[in-house]
């Protein structure tokens, strides 16, 4: 079968709005920016749009069909509280304010988190009903964090990207929000997720380290054998929707009017959609100290600050409104005069060819946000500058700042620095504006919206390309048939059970792992065949498992990796007596390294010593790992100790303490055994697979690559498998997992 490759773009809105108009539903396109990126991209790729329209939800059928048809966008009907809750409530009132580091306005409550939960779900239905074998999938932003991991579980082998458009917060800021941790697994779903620059990228690595332990290199992470890549991507603009209308009549009418108007002053403009991150109350406080510091500015220059209305239902957006026009009102009564009024305020969203000829005219863009992912405004009016006239001011916490380096850049909340700026972009010579803008202005065109799309698309088809690659690597699944019938046959068998992520699941502090007694009688149903050879193989120490399994006849036991043992049915330890000479050396190494890590404690074996970091600052506790190990890996050289770094710990242990010597132990015992099986689940285990003759059953626990000939899903299909094989009450299936 002909695979699609078709794109389904997946946003909270659609670029369309269903508006109706004398009782007929028209569709209107919208004008904002990923509209326009994404546009010309979904036509090429014969792509679909997926999003809400607008509506409460009472469209009619016809509605839909010319969405469907004209605009090829499909709505997702939410019913009008559910989308009060998920869009004004989880996202904008939660993630907005604090992915945006305004930690004081984050509103949570349970009910709104539920809803963006259900709201997720209904995006994950509507794609699943659209995709296609082939497709790939492209998510847009906050309100659509869970939707990755969602549509991977129903369409596993799909291409999947994420884009964020906000900017992704300092890791201290992204633990404060409630249900962190869920959007970061939602987000893993995704086979690319991108951000707009470097610095929320490591914000967001860095996340995923502190909130689930997820260890990630530059571009990408492994999560249970599947990679996730990550990009920063910073999005660009179309340059033709500004520049290819600059000479259209309606532009050059109103650049008149811009003139006339401003004859003789200076014109700085604005454009902010009216929200507490773009940080409008501090440039309306700068403008004052402005006039108020530099008196030869009065009636010579003019600030034309224009907002378009947003998110009116939620009180921190009305007040915002208010503050705003209460000091416009205070700044021009203060300084205007009877011709000349300081600040011009335009209170909505204004034709694009207005816009584009305000960006021409201005002598100085002003672009303040207190935070921002990315700023188009900075771009838009750099790409109306192409003879190189003009200044743009841009505040240090928009995304675009990471690649706009000749813009004069300000910290807006240094109200007096700023305003300095600002007047030196009001007095800079025309060379050193032509200098800067012309860079920008070349930068801007270059790093446009389609180079972007064309990036991003190509990035996702790698990513895509090699999680299908890396797949074939693990093991096929165990099937019950042919084990159980092997299993049957057999006089002799050896059983070799790893015991952490084998059978049990991995616990967060040690010994949480303690067995309950469901395990002891399935050891002890195993043992109690005496055909069976059953020994529990683990990095743990003699005592613990001794004090865990010590009570069941016949189990064996080999602790610390097998570097002893005691075999099933003896009461006496065999293996190589322990060294010690070589501990109070690294000891007190190890001390030094936890004494400068709180949280962190030094675990002594028998035969090995081990520093444990789990509860430490993670990034703290990683960098002094590598120095241990770096430190360790010298002065062991000549040894025949060796330094293992494990999950959160490092291990100083003898070179031979690993499970496949102890397997070339133990095979000489068992060489009439015909039935030899070993399952684990970690890096160490692979030494035992490695080692285990190729007719033996080696298995592995989990997704991903492995020198073992089968996989099991998890503890639970271990857990079966033992049971199938102990009570022989065979019904031949699967019992690998899916
Ligand atoms: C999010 C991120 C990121 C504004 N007023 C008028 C008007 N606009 C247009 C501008 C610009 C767009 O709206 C605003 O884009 P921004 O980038 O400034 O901000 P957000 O809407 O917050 O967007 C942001 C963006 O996603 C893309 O990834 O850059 O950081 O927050 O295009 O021109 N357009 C017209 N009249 C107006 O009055 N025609």
């Amino acid at each position: 079968m002909l695979e699609s490759s078709r794109l389904i773009v997946v946003s909270n809105r659609l670029p369309v709005s269903l508006v109706k108009e004398q009782n007929e539903w028209k569709a209107k396109r919208s004008s904002g920016g990923l509209a326009t990126a994404m546009d010309p991209i979904l036509k090429q790729a014969d792509g679909i749009w997926i999003g809400w329209s607008g509506t409460q939800g009472d469209e009619t059928p016809e509605a839909l069909k010319v969405l469907r048809e004209e605009q090829s966008c499909i709505a997702v009907d939410m019913p009008a509280d559910l989308i009060e809750k998920f869009y004004e409530g989880y996202a904008n009132q939660a993630l907005w304010p604090l992915f945006h580091n305004f930690t004081s306005k984050l509103h949570f409550d349970a009910d709104s988190w539920e809803a963006y939960i259900v709201a997720n779900h209904l995006f994950c239905d509507a794609v699943v009903a659209q995709f296609r074998p082939g497709d790939r999938i492209w998510i847009h932003d906050y309100h659509l964090m869970l939707l990755p991991s969602l549509l991977r579980e129903r369409l596993p082998s799909a291409a999947i990207g994420f884009f964020l458009h906000i900017p992704f917060p300092a890791s201290d800021i992204f633990s404060i929000l409630p249900r962190g941790e869920e959007l970061l697994s939602g987000l893993l779903g995704a086979d690319l997720i991108s951000f707009h620059t470097h610095l929320y990228l490591q914000h967001f690595r860095r996340s995923l380290r502190r909130l689930l332990g997820t260890e990630s290199a530059l571009d990408r992470l492994e999560l249970s054998g599947r990679e996730v890549r990550l990009q920063a991507l910073p999005i660009g603009l179309a340059p033709a929707d500004f520049l290819g209308i600059k000479d259209e009549p309606e532009t050059l009418d109103q650049l008149a009017k811009l003139r006339e108007r401003y004859r003789g002053s200076k014109l700085i403009v604005a454009v902010d959609r009216l929200d507490y991150t773009k940080g409008i109350p501090e440039r309306l406080r700068t403008f004052r100290c402005l006039l108020a510091n530099n008196p030869e500015l009065l009636g010579k220059v003019v600030l034309l600050q224009v907002t378009v209305p947003s998110r009116e239902n939620i009180g921190t957006y009305q007040a915002l409104r208010s503050e705003v026009h209460e000091l416009i009102s205070q700044i021009n009564g203060k300084f205007g005069t009877s011709n000349w009024v300081p600040i011009v305020y335009i209170h909505r969203g204004i034709p694009r060819p207005e816009l584009v000829a305000l960006y021409q005219f201005a002598d100085v863009a002003w672009v303040s946000p207190l935070r921002d992912g990315m700023n188009l405004v900075a771009k838009e009016y750099v790409v109306c500058h192409p003879e190189g006239d003009g200044v743009l001011v841009l505040s240090s916490f928009a995304g675009a700042a990471a690649e706009m380096g000749e813009a004069l850049l300000v910290n807006p909340f240094d109200e007096e620095r700023t305003a300095l700026s600002v007047k030196q972009a009001l007095t800079m010579s025309t060379e050193e504006q032509r200098d800067r803008m012309h860079a920008l202005h070349q930068r801007v065109l270059r790093n446009n919206v389609f180079a972007w799309g064309d990036r991003f698309l190509s990035l996702l088809d790698d990513a895509a390309k090699a999680r299908r690659e890396t797949v074939p690597d693990s093991p096929p699944r165990l099937s019950s048939n042919q084990i159980v019938d092997a299993y049957r046959k057999a006089a002799r068998r050896l059983l070799l059970l790893d015991y952490d992520g084998t059978l049990v699941p991995l616990a967060s502090r040690p010994h949480e792992a303690a067995p309950k007694d469901d395990l002891l009688a399935l050891l002890n149903e195993l043992t109690g065949d005496r055909a069976n050879s059953v020994i529990v193989v683990s990095s743990r120490r003699a005592a613990e498992l001794e004090r865990w399994l010590g009570q069941i006849p016949r189990l064996g036991l080999a602790p610390e990796h097998g570097a002893c043992w005691r075999l099933p049915g003896s009461d006496s330890w065999q293996g190589r007596t322990a060294e010690t000479e070589w501990k109070p050396n690294i000891r007190s190494i190890l001390e030094h390294f936890a004494d400068r890590t709180p949280g962190s404690f030094i675990e002594e074996k028998e035969f090995a010593l081990v520093w444990h970091y789990r509860l430490a600052e993670a990034e703290f506790g990683d960098w002094l790992a590598t120095e241990l190990v770096a430190m360790l890996e010298g002065m062991l050289a000549e040894t025949e100790l060796r330094a293992y770094r494990g999950k959160r710990n490092i291990e100083v242990k003898p070179l031979w303490a690993n499970k496949g010597s102890f397997f070339n132990e133990l095979l000489p015992l068992f060489s009439d055994a015909s039935f030899i099986m070993g399952i684990g689940d970690d890096r160490t285990d692979e030494d035992l697979f490695s080692r285990m003759p190729n007719s033996a059953w080696s298995i592995h626990v989990g997704i991903g690559p492995s020198k073992a000939r089968f996989s099991i899903a998890d503890t639970v299909h271990v857990r079966k498998l033992l049971r199938l094989l102990s009570t022989a009450q065979f019904s031949a299936g699967a019992v690998g997992g899916a």
